[in-house]
């Protein structure tokens, strides 16, 4: 493959932060991919340049880019992993990377006349019957992705249909029950990071009590199980080593265990991600030989897309699932390395839009192709969320 023309550009994602954009050219073939940032973000993530100093790192690497031709997408990502030559992508960056990697997938899928998906498919060994994922919606915003309100992160439903479009169209219903709640008992309805309401009170269950009344006022029964991101790493207080999880309550790594399983005990709790700091995989681990065949225990920061973090996971017995994010590697070819580890070893794969996303829809080509268990793209609101759950639909119908 060879690529005629790149040019980086810089754009603003839903944070109005900015963030790349990159165009590909070949023949008279052109594709775009942007690359989203995240808030709450793993130690051992790939380092993120800052865009402007991206964008002068591109111009001195672009003409030695465009005179090799590639024979398919590892050699393309290993060149730029060498060209890089550091531990963290600390060099080039890793949005730069992905950037790269990103629309060298998609300019290799349409030269092929093949479906960004069909092309993912192809460099993944999966044997499992295609199935849509489950997707994961974040209605209630806490932690790093809300101005105020409780300190975990994501109170997310989830349909029980196999149907994409029935799920969303459920999580709609959904979501409208919610906001009247909220303008109700709150007033006026304000939005985090992820498009799903701001709560003004800090009270860590508070968010799934609503949601289960709502579920039941709705008549959801069976049809709806919640998820929740902890993101403990958040609030964890290093030196007393304990969890802050409400302005005056601090909780030892027990009793936050014992919290969630009376969770599990009480609500219909499909998966549990970060339920603790990064560091504390031994706590992952008790908790997952305690429920882990009540709900699904996922590693987010705790294993960072990183191939050896995974491993180390599924060796340790942590979790029963993963969050898979480019951006957190840096690459599509050790995304798909790690998805392949995953799924090997039938660990849940979750793939995972950022806190702050673009309109690009690479990572629901991605969950399609790697017969992901799960798609957490958000509120069933914002555009930049949207466009993922109706990619998955689109190609569902087809
Ligand atoms: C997470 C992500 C996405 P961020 O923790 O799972 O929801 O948040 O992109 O801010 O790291
Ligand atoms: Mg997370």
């Amino acid at each position: 493959m060879r690529i005629d023309d790149i040019i980086l550009k810089i754009i603003f994602d839903s944070r109005g932060q900015e963030t790349l954009k990159a165009t590909m050219k070949s023949g008279n073939i052109e594709v775009h991919s942007s690359v989203p940032q995240g808030k709450s973000k793993g130690e051992k993530e790939v380092h993120v340049l800052e865009p402007h100093s991206a964008i002068r790192k591109f111009e001195m690497i672009k003409d030695q880019i465009i005179e090799i031709e590639f024979f398919d997408l590892k050699e393309f990502d290993n060149y730029l992993l060498r060209l890089d030559g550091t531990e963290n992508k600390s060099n080039l960056g890793g949005n730069l990377i992905l950037v790269l990697s990103q629309a060298f997938c998609c300019l290799v899928a349409r030269s092929k006349s093949l479906e960004l998906w069909q092309y993912l498919e192809r460099q993944l060994f999966v044997s499992k019957e295609k199935k849509a994922p489950y997707f994961l919606f974040n209605l209630i915003n806490g932690g790093k992705h809300a101005i105020y309100g409780p300190k975990i992160q994501e109170y997310m439903i989830v349909p029980q249909v196999d149907d994409p479009k029935v799920s969303l169209e459920v999580a709609q219903i959904f979501f409208a029950g919610l906001k009247e709640y909220f303008q109700k008992e709150y007033g006026e309805n304000k939005f985090g990071d992820e498009g799903g309401l701001l709560i003004p009170e800090d009270n860590y269950e508070k968010p799934l009590k609503i949601l289960n009344q709502i579920k039941k006022e709705l008549n959801l029964g069976g049809k709806i199980k919640f998820s929740l991101d902890i993101a403990a790493s958040s609030f964890y207080n290093k030196e007393k080593q304990v969890y802050l999880l409400e302005k005056n309550k601090s909780f030892s790594r027990e009793k936050i265990r014992q919290i969630y399983k009376e969770f599990i005990s009480q609500y219909d709790i499909f998966s549990l991600e970060d339920p603790f700091e990064e560091k504390d995989w031994e706590s992952f681990q008790k908790l997952t030989s305690e429920v882990g065949d009540k709900a699904i225990i996922i590693g987010d920061d705790l294993t960072v897309t990183n191939p050896k973090l995974v491993k180390k996971a599924i060796e340790m017995k942590a979790i029963t699932g993963v969050i898979i994010k480019p951006t957190q590697i840096g690459t599509i070819s050790e995304t798909l390395k790690t998805i392949d580890l995953a799924n090997k070893y039938n660990l849940k794969v979750v793939i995972s839009h950022r806190s702050a996303e673009t309109n690009d829809h690479f990572i629901s080509d991605l969950a399609w192709a790697s017969r992901a268990w799960g798609l957490k793209a958000g509120a069933p609101q914002p555009e930049e969320r949207m466009v993922k759950y109706n990619r998955i639909i689109e190609i569902f119908i087809k």
